[in-house]
């Protein structure tokens, strides 16, 4: 069932000086790293964790939106969200493929996700409530996702890198989803408008959040930018998407709630408020009003698909030895 996994468990290498800075060569002159190729063990753990935790958050990104595939006002509605949600699951498959690739196995990385020693994104832990929420999700939510995963197309690990180019084509058919139920609330009655502001009001501060802790606070990504897994600081992408968005905003007259929010003429991009970190932290922690429902509904999922992975199982092994005998 899981053909690619493990490959890359065997390549452990003594990590001399001289192994660190030939592969340190390697990542500047942008080679690919391969799953067979020797490769330092915080390179390979800080793959393993950050791939894990990508693949954690599709899925656990299906939940929210799921939640209004039945509701959704027409036919056309329900078939896009339908299918968006659909890519979500596809999207956190190629991810546990690639993180496989590293030598971790989808069920060790799904037992550290339902017992909370894997991360996901923090966005996720917050209700949608209205209709607007989907196109705000869509807008904001998978907006953000592609600022911070474009750069991942050229992240120095080839699985990873290859898997984000399909993903990122996918998240922007969601973005532009999203934009168009936004556009058509926000040019629609009074009641209308006034759901999609809300909307944007309540998912505004948490989509800053998603690009994680301020520069000065990111444990990792110091290492990462060196490694070149990372392409751009948290700090660099929230701006990036700040400066994207306010004139998107402002197009449909919605409000973006933050009253600093200034263009600054030397930086050649938006000066925004301060994000509340402490409030990020408890969401990330399991404080958030959705962390306890999500782990309770992919627990459920987990275990209810047992016996599918028990019939692909068999049926692998059948096909195995059909094809053994046949030699
Ligand atoms: N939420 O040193 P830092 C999607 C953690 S999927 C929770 O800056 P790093 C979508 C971080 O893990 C969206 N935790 O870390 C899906 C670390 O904790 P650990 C997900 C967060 O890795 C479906 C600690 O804080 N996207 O958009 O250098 C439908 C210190 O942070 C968050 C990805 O996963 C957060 N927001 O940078 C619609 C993209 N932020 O591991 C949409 C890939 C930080 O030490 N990931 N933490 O326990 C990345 O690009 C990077 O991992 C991050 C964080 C920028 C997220």
């Amino acid at each position: 069932m899981y053909s690619q996994g493990l490959i890359g468990a065997t390549t452990a290498t003594e990590e001399t000086p001289e192994f660190l800075a030939r592969f340190q060569a390697r990542i500047d002159a942008e080679e690919k790293i391969e799953p067979n190729d020797s490769m330092p063990e915080g390179y390979r753990r800080t793959l393993i964790r950050q791939i894990g935790q990508h693949a954690h958050s599709e899925i656990v990104g299906m939940l929210p939106e799921g939640n209004w595939i039945t509701r959704a006002p027409t036919l056309k509605r329900k078939a896009a969200l339908l299918a968006k949600v659909q890519d979500e699951g596809g999207h956190g498959l190629y991810l546990y493929a690639a993180a496989e690739t590293l030598g971790v196995s989808r069920e060790e990385m799904t037992e550290e996700l339902l017992s909370g020693t894997a991360k996901y994104s923090s966005i996720f832990n917050y209700p949608t409530l209205s209709w607007a929420d989907i196109g705000i999700v869509g807008w904001l939510v998978d907006g953000a996702a592609i600022m911070n995963q474009i750069p991942l197309c050229r992240c120095s690990f080839g699985p990873y890198a290859r898997a984000m180019i399909r993903v990122c084509k996918e998240e922007s058919f969601h973005q532009r989803q999203g934009y168009e139920i936004v556009m058509t609330l926000a040019r629609g009655t009074d009641a209308q408008k006034a759901m999609v502001q809300d909307a944007l009001n309540r998912w505004w501060w948490p989509s800053l959040m998603m690009f994680g802790p301020p520069d000065a606070e990111s444990a990792h990504s110091d290492q990462s930018m060196k490694w070149k897994i990372k392409r751009f600081t948290n700090d660099a992408l929230r701006q990036k998407f700040v400066d994207a968005t306010v004139p998107q905003a402002t197009f449909l007259g919605l409000t973006i709630p933050d009253k600093s929010l200034e263009w600054n003429a030397e930086k050649g991009g938006y000066d925004h408020g301060p994000i509340d970190w402490d409030a990020f932290w408890r969401v990330v922690k399991g404080g958030g009003q959705m962390n306890v429902d999500r782990v309770r509904d992919r627990k459920k999922a987990w275990d209810e698909g047992a016996w599918v992975r028990e019939a692909a199982r068999a049926h692998a092994a059948k096909r195995a030895a059909r094809k053994l005998a046949a030699e």
